[in-house]
């Protein structure tokens, strides 16, 4: 009977033991597996609302969604003139803050024409005393995906991961080191990371 009574007892400990291991891995799994997540992709009007700010000489002629896809059948298009000392930006604006600081980074596609412009985003926690800015140099032609790496942003005042009420797509010649003609920026496909993969982080220096 005791004998009996102690086999039970330790196939129920087994029991107990495994669900325990499996709770264990199921978290660690959890934290492993965070997915990517898809912000905008372009695809649809109405997904992103932007608005544009070009304070003359600089004129953002026109934006759209162009039949000129990295990932999908369609990319957000550009047009622009930019001259020496000037810039121009459009804001999205979310229609509620987001919490992003699960996320290390953000991966997108940006068409380039070789020696396009100084790119910027910033992001926005309510006001612009408190942002992070994060500035590349187009310098690539083609459809290249990069990926940014949130530690690597400036950021000013307040601004926490945990509250993004905008974003910004800033252009800027103020160096005046680029072409004043008219130019199509491309950009597409953006998404939050969970990890960025160093090979592909491209900042200004
Ligand atoms: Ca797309």
């Amino acid at each position: 009977m005791i004998k009996r009574l102690k086999g039970t007892l330790s196939v129920l400990l087994m029991l107990v033991l495994l669900m325990c291991s499996g709770c264990i891995l199921s978290k660690g799994g959890q934290v492993d597996t965070q997915e990517p997540k898809i912000l905008w992709t372009f695809e649809t009007e109405g997904q992103v609302r932007l608005s544009q700010y070009d304070p003359r000489p600089a004129e953002i002629h026109r934006f759209w969604l162009a039949e000129n896809a990295a990932v999908g059948e369609r990319s957000l298009a550009i047009e622009y003139t930019i001259p020496a000392g000037s810039f121009a930006l459009l804001t999205a604006e979310l229609d509620e803050a987001e919490d992003w600081s699960d996320y290390k980074g953000l991966s997108m596609w940006i068409c380039g024409s070789g020696n396009d412009i100084t790119f910027g985003h910033r992001f926005l926690s309510g006001g612009y005393n408190k942002m992070a800015e994060y500035w590349i140099e187009i310098d690539w032609v083609g459809w290249k995906e990069i990926h940014m790496d949130f530690s690597k942003a400036n950021v000013t005042g307040d601004f926490h991961w945990t509250e993004i009420t905008k974003v910004e797509f800033f252009l800027s010649n103020s160096s005046g080191k680029y072409p004043e003609e008219r130019t199509t920026l491309y950009y597409d496909h953006l998404v939050l990371l969970p990890e960025v993969e160093p090979g592909k982080v491209v900042i200004k220096q």
